[in-house]
């Protein structure tokens, strides 16, 4: 089919079937017509995470399309975007598997932008590295929120260390730059060989969390004073870690899943929250508790600035992508990256698969 002011009627993209949970990719996928304040993206690259190997079970709408991340170029616009130029080429994120608009998961040869949660790529970032920042970017923004910290138009005063636990993941990589930028000092967890890496992007001292005696490392150096901790992995022992690296005083732990309750109960000078990624586009969540969540205002506008503001430090080389590794041969090859993923065959790299 040709392309019209809103794309053709339908597409190839990677829809689950709630019966059995079957992964799909098919050529007849209805793609919703474009509003006034959207734009149409021929995707290019899509990026996978270990989210989208988790939308599985009761977080499935019916033939719903997968995915977060997208790259590609804009081919059409509404009448009333003004920001993007057909030709542009942009990367985002889609709020995959909401139940109000299960066909706007990224995985399909065309995307429609979702709100303010997309920026423009400057020439010195590829259209595959461009691909990561989606789920990255909208994780990292809302884990400076959860924290108490600002976004880099407001540095802090006085800066203050982070222990980001989990360095080599794909949340540290952009988080850590971002705390950078605002000022504070990330120091990180992460196993020798990735060391280099982990300080690369912004990490002043890392720590081998296999070693027994690693939390009380972390203590002795920040001087019993910690008062952040953004845990990127989560589970029993990554919350007693952060637990006990945090100082007398207590502080702010955050994850980015729900956190073991009896844990966090040890210490009540540590208060707690986690990131829900896609309530950055302020239109709530449909998913399943304790997932869900009403629609916010505040939500979406701070989802605006963020990414307005790291359109800006991509741009200036500031702010950049963690590395990829890419499958080439399009769509088909997503249920594969997924399995990948999800059996840890992409550990310190994003699996990003080109159209
Ligand atoms: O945001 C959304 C929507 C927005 C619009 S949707 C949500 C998107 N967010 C996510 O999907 C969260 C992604 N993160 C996770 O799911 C977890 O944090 C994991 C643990 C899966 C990390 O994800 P990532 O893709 O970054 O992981 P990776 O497979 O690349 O692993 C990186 C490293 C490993 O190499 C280990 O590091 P080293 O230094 O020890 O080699 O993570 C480390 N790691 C662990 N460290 C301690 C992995 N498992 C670990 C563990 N303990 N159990």
């Amino acid at each position: 089919s040709s392309d019209t002011a809103s794309g053709p009627a339908t597409h190839r993209a990677v829809i689950i079937e709630a019966a059995g949970d079957r992964v799909r990719v098919r050529d007849d996928v209805p793609l919703p017509p474009l509003r006034d304040d959207q734009f149409l993206v021929r995707t290019e690259a899509v990026a996978i995470n270990p989210s989208d190997t988790k939308m599985r079970g009761n977080f499935v709408t019916d033939g719903g399309i997968l995915g977060t991340d997208y790259a590609g170029t804009v081919v059409a616009r509404g009448r009333l975007v003004t920001d993007v130029a057909i030709g542009d080429r942009v990367c985002g994120a889609q709020h995959a598997m909401n139940a109000n608009e299960p066909l706007r998961g990224s995985f399909g040869e065309y995307d429609i932008s979702a709100g303010r949660i997309w920026l423009k790529l400057p020439p010195s970032v590829s259209t595959a590295s461009g691909a990561t920042f989606g789920a990255g970017i909208s994780t990292a923004g809302m884990a400076l929120k959860l924290l108490g910290l600002p976004l880099p138009d407001a540095p802090v005063e006085k800066p203050a260390y982070v222990l980001v636990y989990g360095g080599s993941t794909a949340t540290a990589t952009i988080v850590m730059q971002l705390l950078r930028l605002i000022n504070m000092i990330p120091i990180a967890t992460c196993s020798p060989k990735n060391a280099e890496q982990v300080k690369a992007y912004g990490a002043e001292e890392t720590f081998d969390y296999k070693q027994p005696d690693c939390a009380a490392k972390i203590k002795a150096y920040t001087k019993n004073n910690l008062r952040f901790a953004l845990d990127c992995i989560t589970n029993v022992q990554t919350t007693t870690f952060c637990y006990a690296a945090l100082g007398r005083a207590g502080g702010k732990y955050v994850s980015l899943d729900p956190f073991a309750d009896h844990v966090a109960a040890t210490r009540r000078t540590v208060k707690t929250d986690w990131v829900l990624g896609p309530s950055i586009f302020g239109d709530g969540s449909t998913w399943p508790a304790p997932y869900g969540r009403p629609p916010s205002d505040e939500l979406r506008a701070y989802g605006e600035k963020l990414w307005t503001l790291a359109e800006g430090l991509v741009a200036d080389g500031k702010l950049r992508p963690h590395p990829v590794r890419t499958l080439e041969g399009g769509l088909e090859r997503v249920p594969e990256g997924m399995d990948m993923v999800k059996n840890g065959q992409f550990a310190g790299e994003k699996c990003v698969v080109l159209l």
